[in-house]
């Protein structure tokens, strides 16, 4: 949540002691004069107010002279790393450069050969111990070739001026440094105000700009004691302006051209009101581009975890040139072009080769880890607000949920659970039994998920703050003294979580007999960019320290990753190593999707927000943050019952299902909204339920393949350059295809289908590949199967997903033109870890010639569940059979009873999915 009282625009004076019938009074004023509906831009820095962004946005094309000296290079012993020195002729200050392989993947990492101080690299982001792959080496007079695999992956180093191409099936696919705008800011001893510039010294290193040794931005000053350390590179790709990725931003999926506005920002921070189709930063970051063409597609990582600035160039005429380019197979305005720009760190990039969008997304997954299968609840239905009162209020919107039949899995409390915003207690006068509550809602099969962030009350006799000061587990200032800032609880300080002291102590709070809970209690880290109400940019100075003598600067994109890491932890030795922990975390970095799910933060209840829910969740979803969604009917203001229905209908098909709102906001649980209302909703809500196998399954793919349940179009469709930029409809797997409502007042919508033949999901009516523009009605979303596919799912819709867990199966079979379809269908405990060690059911299901057969895949799994399968709906058929029999175990041979001409649905067939079966259409 955001400081609902900011749009006042008072600061933290007015905040504390104005009273609140002024606040009141303000906020009315706002609302009168509209003036509340946009966020406050004087609060974040454009570039032109960023000293480094500034500094290096005016680098000219050829700027860069660095030279690498082929003749030092060196290969390691087992041909994994090739190590280069470099000069920069202007002032000859040194560098080392290396070139390391992957499986599929080159990564180039560029420091000073020896800098006056240790400059940051990141940790935390990568998975440990990645395994490298020899490469074969060829040298050359002005270039080495550097080739993974037979000639898969090329990187070819040239010396005079540093400059990397990047081969993928012999296509020229990124370049490093190709337009020699490289400029890496050498730390240097802070200059005499009456130095005369040494003889020797590289031109950059006699400029003296104010912003360089100390910068001001809204009555905040950062002092930086180490001075100009930015570095910055470009990386272009000449087969493609269709770049995406660089999440967490609210704007188009695919990356508009930044020439004409600022580039697009990566720096994590509690952005109030944010506005769409806009390159500001917001609350999570991921240096991550995919580039992708017909031809081929690559992925760039810029692993830095400091401000950073991207600029991209995508041509003159933007998206649509591009795309007519593309067709026109024009040779011209093909290339894209990024630039990136970091306030400190070194230069550290990663190049996964592809070819395809699939290995890329594989590659990517390889180095920085997929999202653990979640627990089956948490793909359910969740409902928040910001807050629910009291044990009473708890349980009474619980007990509407199954008066009025909608399903959910977890109800939420937000801050105000707590005694005076202190971490890990309760309010004992509106919750006094918190332990009996949970055990009530569990009873059900239902959890609890309450809010912890990272800033602790300064209050002493609170138990955490009186460790966290006498253990030294908080962030400090560049003298040695405890940060404070102003957060929830008021005065407050910030727990140091790259110590690692700091994560076991705060993993240790989540015991049972720490935290009055239970182990159906699940958390959800806000705040943690970290968000500080009265700090530079509503986060924390950059000149804070940090363990290991790291500035808040170097490491500021990192923070809410170590939030999550530590709160991961505690979640894992509370239900010693059985439980998958589940976390939803505002911030994000490179690898957070190892440990949470991420939902886009406060969005508004107005429908730009609704049609933004879908980009968003795209980019995140293809940068490995695969468990996403955004606050259903917006956080902000009071959506009406038409937005909120369509918010429904859109969310249920999106990876994370979340009802939440601001505390001044109306009351908005499911049933508040008329009787139609609520059936509309409620049918939205099944249907999400009767997917949770099919969403189950994706997951479980997502963690072995990285591919995201959630998908743009054209990762199932990479040849097909229609679906580039299409950001509102999205593919669930690679089964459904999804168009939901999202206009205001919307009588119909266009849909574009990829070539072959698709399903209506829910009428079965067939569609060939194409444009189609279709009615829609107020119970209308347009979901479409591919012909091909065979989609799992439940259809007896109980209260929980944890009542439907021993159901039985409906499959539905969309047949291709050749009459043949495939599809999995996945299961297991739906809430251990025990899946690792084999214990699950993995079906590969197959129809073809006149035949649906189901394989185990793990047949020696000792998992064992009753499921079976109660029905199959098959679409597709060319002719009506006259006989249908099944065959397996546990029926024999037995004949189905089958009714309809089309769908053809097959009644009882009986097969367990723990067995191989075949059912035999004639
Ligand atoms: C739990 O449920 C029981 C039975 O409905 C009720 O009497 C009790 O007050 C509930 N306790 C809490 C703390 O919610
Ligand atoms: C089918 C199955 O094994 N279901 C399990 C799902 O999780 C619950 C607990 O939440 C177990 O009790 C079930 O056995």
């Amino acid at each position: 949540m955001s400081e609902s009282t900011r749009k006042t625009g008072t600061g933290l004076l007015g905040w504390t002691c104005v009273p609140h019938a002024l606040v009141l009074y303000l906020s009315i004023l706002c609302v009168l004069f509209n003036s509340c509906d946009t966020v406050d831009r004087s609060k974040f820095r454009t570039c032109e107010q960023s000293g480094f962004c500034k500094r290096q946005r005016a680098v000219k094309e050829g700027y860069s002279k660095y030279k690498v000296d082929l003749s030092s290079g060196q290969v390691s012993s087992s041909s994994d790393k090739v190590t280069f020195s470099v000069v920069n002729p202007d002032g000859g200050h040194k560098f080392v450069l290396d070139v390391i392989a992957y499986d599929g993947v080159f990564r180039v990492k560029m420091n000073e050969e020896s800098p006056l101080l240790p400059r940051y690299e990141v940790e935390h982001a990568l998975l440990p111990d990645l395994k490298t792959t020899p490469m074969q080496v060829s040298k050359g007079s002005d270039s080495w070739t550097l080739t993974i695999g037979k000639d898969d992956a090329i990187a070819q180093v040239f010396g005079d001026p540093l400059r990397i191409d990047f081969f993928s099936q012999r296509k020229k696919v990124a370049v490093f440094n190709g337009r020699s705008t490289l400029k890496f800011e050498h730390l240097r001893q802070k200059p005499d105000v009456n130095d005369e510039p040494k003889e020797g010294e590289d031109s950059e290193n006699q400029v003296q700009e104010p912003s360089m040794w100390e910068e001001s931005f809204g009555g905040n000053t950062d002092s930086k004691p180490r001075g100009p350390e930015s570095i910055a590179a470009d990386i272009d790709f000449p087969l493609t302006q269709s770049l995406y990725g660089l999440p967490e931003h609210a704007d188009t999926l695919m990356l508009k051209d930044t020439t004409n506005s600022d580039p697009v920002r990566l720096y994590n921070l509690d952005v109030f009101e944010y506005e769409l189709d806009n390159v500001m930063a917001l609350y999570g970051a991921i240096p991550y581009v995919i580039a992708h063409s017909p031809e081929s597609t690559v992925g760039v990582l810029w692993l830095n975890a400091a401000e950073t600035w991207i600029d991209v160039g995508v041509s003159k005429g933007g998206l649509v040139d591009s795309i007519v380019n593309l067709v026109g197979g024009s040779e011209e305005n093909k290339e894209g072009r990024t630039r990136w720009m970091s306030e400190s760190g070194i230069i550290d990039t990663f190049f996964f080769m592809g070819p395809t969008p699939a290995d890329v997304i594989r590659q990517y997954g390889k180095l920085t880890g997929t999202t653990p299968l979640p627990q089956m609840w948490s793909i359910g239905s969740h409902q928040c607000r910001w807050n629910y009162n009291d044990e009473d209020d708890l349980l009474t919107v619980d007990a509407n949920f199954d008066k009025y039949d909608i399903p959910y899995d977890s109800i939420w409390l937000d801050i105000e659970y707590t005694d005076g915003k202190k971490y890990f207690t309760w309010d004992h006068h509106k919750f006094p039994h918190p332990v009996e509550m949970i055990q009530n809602i569990s009873s059900k099969g239902r959890k609890l998920v309450t809010i912890l962030d990272p800033h602790i009350k300064r209050e002493s006799g609170y138990f955490l703050h009186e460790d966290a000061t006498n253990q030294d587990l908080y962030v400090k200032d560049k003298n040695g003294k405890i940060y404070e800032g102003w957060c929830w609880p008021g005065s407050s300080s910030y727990l140091d979580f790259f110590d690692p002291k700091v994560r076991q102590y705060w993993a240790s709070l989540f015991a049972l007999d720490k935290f009055p809970s239970t182990l159906d209690t699940y958390i959800w880290n806000d705040m943690n960019e970290p968000s500080v109400f009265n700090g530079p940019e509503v986060t924390m100075p950059k000149d804070m320290m940090h363990y290991g003598n790291w500035e808040h600067r170097d490491v500021h994109n990192l923070y809410g990753l170590m939030h999550i890491m530590s709160t991961y932890e505690g979640l894992i030795q509370r239900s010693e190593n059985r439980l998958r922990p589940f976390i939803l975390t505002r911030s994000h970095y490179v690898g957070a999707q190892r440990y949470a799910a991420v939902w886009t933060g406060d969005n508004k209840a107005d429908w730009g927000h609704l049609r933004a829910s879908i980009p968003m969740c795209l980019s995140l979803s293809i940068s490995g943050m695969s468990h996403c969604g955004a606050d259903i009917g917006g956080f902000f203001h009071n959506p009406d019952a038409e937005l909120v229905l369509r918010w429904y209908q859109t969310a249920a098909f999106q990876p994370f299902m979340r009802n939440h709102a601001h505390i001044e906001t109306k009351r908005r649980e499911p049933w508040l909204f008329g009787d139609q209302i609520t059936a509309l909703i409620r049918s939205a809500v099944q249907k999400r339920y009767a997917l949770l196998p099919y969403w189950y399954t994706l997951f479980y793919e997502n963690e072995k393949t990285g591919m995201p349940p959630m998908r743009p179009l054209w990762l199932q469709y990479p040849n097909d350059i229609n679906t580039f930029p299409i950001q509102d409809q999205h593919m669930i797997g690679d089964g459904l295809l999804v168009h939901p409502v999202t206009d205001q007042g919307a009588t119909n919508v266009q849909v574009y289908l990829p070539k072959g033949n698709w399903y209506d999901f829910y009428s079965h009516k067939k569609y060939e590949g194409g444009t189609h523009t279709l009615n829609v009605g107020e119970d209308s979303i347009p979901v479409f199967q591919r012909g091909g596919s065979i989609i799992p799912t439940k259809q007896r819709i109980r209260r929980s997903a944890f009542l439907m867990r021993r159901d039985p199966y409906t499959l539905y079979v969309a047949l291709d033109e050749n009459g043949e379809a495939s599809g999995s269908l996945y299961s297991d405990d739906n809430e251990s870890f025990e899946y690792r060690e084999g214990h699950y059911v993995l079906n590969s299901i197959k129809f073809k010639n006149g035949r649906l057969s189901s394989k185990v895949v793990n047949p020696n799994s000792p998992f064992r569940t009753p499921e079976w399968v109660e029905r199959i709906v098959i679409v597709g058929l060319n002719k009506k059979p006259s006989s249908i029999e099944a065959r397996s175990k546990s029926v024999g041979q037995t004949s189905l009873e089958f009714e309809g001409d089309y769908p053809i649905v097959i009644r009882k067939p009986g097969v367990l999915i723990t067995e191989d079966w075949e059912i035999e259409i004639a």
